[in-house]
């Protein structure tokens, strides 16, 4: 037997915090942030935490949080009869969402479904119609993708409401999450049915009892579609279509159909229920917009956020939040502690994935005084988050779908965090 030398004999230094961290200068901790500990001068064996002397318990066969980390939860919300679960983003850092916190839209509840009665059928405008269970598309060739998944409607209430709703922000805009998603790209499936000519649509449908349907282009879903059959590295959790949904990178989350079991390839869109109505929107002139299907670039400060509050009376703060865009890749994040009046980029951590959570921070000395916070996000096709007053006058009254307007936050003086309108 041989032994390594130790490499590590020189002297080790301590690499400092990024500059820009410091905003130009020390960084200003509020009293006691750095106070000597109380226990210090007291021989170490003293200092020996209780969990260290007796032996630990036991785990668990499939992992839970942290017991003290209760408040961590999605809340639901009955929608004209719809089912919401608005994932907490004001406690995510990073940007997978844990799947067990991935916000969830049931119009019908969640279906119980046996896998091994389970089929994917595509026919329709086909060559050869084929049913595809769990078993075979699992034999297929699969991708792996982090994209962002968004409600049409989240942050409604911004849109909606004339005055801001004192709330959180998984309760305002928490209807978008981020996952690792992977299964077989439909043009494989595509591909092995054979299209006819006149394909031009197709007809999505999941096997829950309102049969939520979309039409979706065929183009486009060759280009980018899959059927996912596993997020975040397990299989697909009921509520996100266990055990397979169709997931189109950028979309309104609506289209994404989940326990997806029928797909009919059409030369025209169906016109179905949703789509002709609940999906569609009126613009400012009257027109209807439909088939609008990308989500618009969007951003949030996550930290802090509404009925959060400042943990020193002033001081140094670092400002945290995340952005996405439908159209491709985040390229800058502005920020504004004045309202709007000044606004600076943030910095953006990577990896920077194209339709995904994006996580950027902000060095802010909090004067513990009064402040508006905002985040501005633009994509790198330049496409810049509007505020709300230019979102507003884009769209009629009471529309709310696709509402990404910048979030504004209120500090108070006493350090209580609100939603805001600028
Ligand atoms: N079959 C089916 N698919 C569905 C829905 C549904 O109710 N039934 N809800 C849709 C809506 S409105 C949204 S926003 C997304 C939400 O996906 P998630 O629940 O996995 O977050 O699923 C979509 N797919
Ligand atoms: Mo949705």
């Amino acid at each position: 037997m041989t032994t390594l030398p130790l490499s590590e004999s020189t002297a080790v230094s301590v690499p400092p915090m990024p500059r820009r961290a410091f905003l130009g200068g020390a960084v200003a901790w509020g009293a006691g942030a750095l106070a000597a500990p109380a226990w210090a001068g007291e021989p170490l064996a003293a200092r020996m935490p209780v969990s260290m002397k007796t032996p630990g318990g036991t785990d668990l066969s499939y992992g839970q949080p942290s017991a003290q980390e209760v408040s961590v939860v999605r809340r639901e919300h009955q929608e004209a009869g719809f089912s919401v679960w608005r994932s907490p983003l004001q406690h995510q850092r990073g940007i997978i969402t844990a799947s067990g916190l991935h916000f969830a839209v049931h119009h019908s509840g969640i279906p119980e479904i046996k896998v091994d009665r389970h089929a994917l059928m595509i026919h329709g405008l086909v060559k050869k119609p084929l049913q595809f269970d769990l078993e075979r598309l699992q034999r297929y060739p699969m991708v792996s993708r982090i994209h962002f998944l968004e409600c049409a409607g989240n942050s409604a209430a911004n849109a909606l409401s004339p005055f801001a709703l004192d709330q959180t922000l998984g309760e305002i805009a928490g209807e978008v999450s981020c996952s690792e998603w992977t299964g077989v790209p439909l043009s494989y499936l595509l591909h092995e049915v054979g299209l006819q000519d006149t394909a031009r649509w197709v007809v999505a449908e999941g096997a829950d009892a309102g049969s939520h349907t979309r039409s979706l282009p065929l183009k486009a879903l060759l280009q980018d579609a899959m059927v996912a059959l596993y997020q975040n590295g397990e299989r697909l959790r009921p509520s996100q279509g266990y055990p397979m949904r169709l997931f189109m990178p950028g979309w309104e989350g609506n289209v994404n159909v989940k326990w997806l079991h029928r797909l009919e390839v059409t030369d025209a869109p169906a016109y179905s229920k949703d789509e002709s109505g609940l999906y569609t929107q009126v613009l400012a002139d009257g027109r209807i917009e439909r088939f609008a299907f990308h989500m618009e670039v969007k951003s949030v400060i996550t930290q802090p956020s509404g009925l959060q509050a400042m943990p020193e009376p002033q001081g140094f703060f670092e400002l945290a939040g995340l952005a996405w865009a439908g159209h491709g890749r985040i390229a800058r994040v502005d920020v504004s502690v004045d309202g709007g009046a000044t606004w600076a980029p943030a910095q953006l951590h990577g990896p920077v994935l194209d339709r995904a959570f994006t996580r950027f921070t902000f060095p802010w000395r909090w004067a513990g005084r009064k402040a508006v916070l905002m985040s501005r996000a633009i994509d790198e096709h330049g496409r810049v988050q509007p505020l709300r007053s230019e979102w507003k006058r884009r769209y009629a009254l009471h529309s709310f779908n696709h509402y990404n307007a910048v979030q504004s936050w209120r500090v108070h003086a006493d350090g209580r965090v609100e939603n805001c309108y600028v």
